[in-house]
């Protein structure tokens, strides 16, 4: 048995195919993750999204920003861009994809390791991160979910502290595990740049690059940062390969951490 922990797929469920049959998935004895960000961008969202469900038990997989937008404009009467692909699963009004989508954590620990789809602060351990990833998790899974996504489309707060009240923390939360590129030593996010981590905003640092990180220790495996190349760095494992922008998609095998990629 193996596991293999995937990269942003995007919609792009032709590559995804590519890739399963490059590492020779195996239904009944390998175990999939996804890094999140599975839909939209790409051309195959609906397919994608319903492969994974029908997966089961054998795929788990955190919530991506792109996964989020997604249930807001299902859930909700936020309007989608022009850019969003995912009209297919909108107007399939497949509601039990929208439901499975609800359930999925937006970090998950596996044999000690992490999951998440953008990054974890700097000042945050496993405990905090847990904990908050839950807090969200729980308001996903209320009757009133509508009301509680809408709250969260803001940049604010930035920080962390104990004193924000229960939105504001879920807010940090969502903007922090889904967004977060760059940020500073005390967790203070910022949104606007998404070039390479060599290339950040002034007072601004890649979130995994701050010196006394809680977290050094621990293998983190992400995606979100298509732009991100060139990163070595002991417990840190970027698997955005850029797949809808023309170039990857990639695997890593949990076990020997192996790397398989397709082109896209
Ligand atoms: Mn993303």
């Amino acid at each position: 048995m193996s596991s293999y922990i995937i990269g942003d797929v995007q919609g792009c469920f032709d590559s995804l195919q590519k890739l399963l049959k490059k590492i020779k998935f195996s239904i009944d004895k390998d175990r999939l993750f996804f890094l999140g960000d599975v839909v939209n961008r790409g051309n195959k969202s609906l397919e994608t999204l319903s492969f994974i469900k029908d997966l089961k038990d054998n795929a788990k997989m955190v919530l991506g920003n792109h996964d989020f937008h997604l249930l807001a404009c299902c859930i909700t009467n936020k309007k989608h861009s022009n850019k969003d692909t995912f009209y297919d699963i909108v107007n399939s009004k497949n509601y039990s994809l929208i439901d499975f989508l609800l359930q999925k954590p937006l970090v998950i620990e596996y044999k000690n390791s992490l999951l998440v789809h953008a990054g974890i602060a700097p000042n945050w351990n496993k405990d905090i991160t847990l904990k908050q990833s839950f807090a969200v998790h729980k308001n996903l899974m209320k009757e009133n979910v509508g009301e509680f996504i809408l709250k969260m489309y803001d940049n604010n707060p930035s920080c962390f502290s104990n004193e924000l009240n229960e939105l504001e923390k879920c807010r940090y939360t969502i903007n922090c595990l889904t967004r977060m590129r760059f940020c500073k030593a005390n967790g203070d996010l910022e949104f606007q740049h998404k070039l390479n981590y060599d290339e950040p905003p002034k007072g601004y640092k890649a979130w995994f690059l701050h010196k006394n990180r809680i977290l050094a220790n621990t293998d983190i495996f992400f995606g979100h940062w298509s732009t991100l190349t060139n990163v070595d760095i002991e417990h840190i494992y970027p698997m955005d390969t850029g797949c809808v922008w023309g170039k990857c998609l990639s695997a890593i095998r949990f076990e020997d951490k192996k790397i398989f990629s397709v082109t896209c």
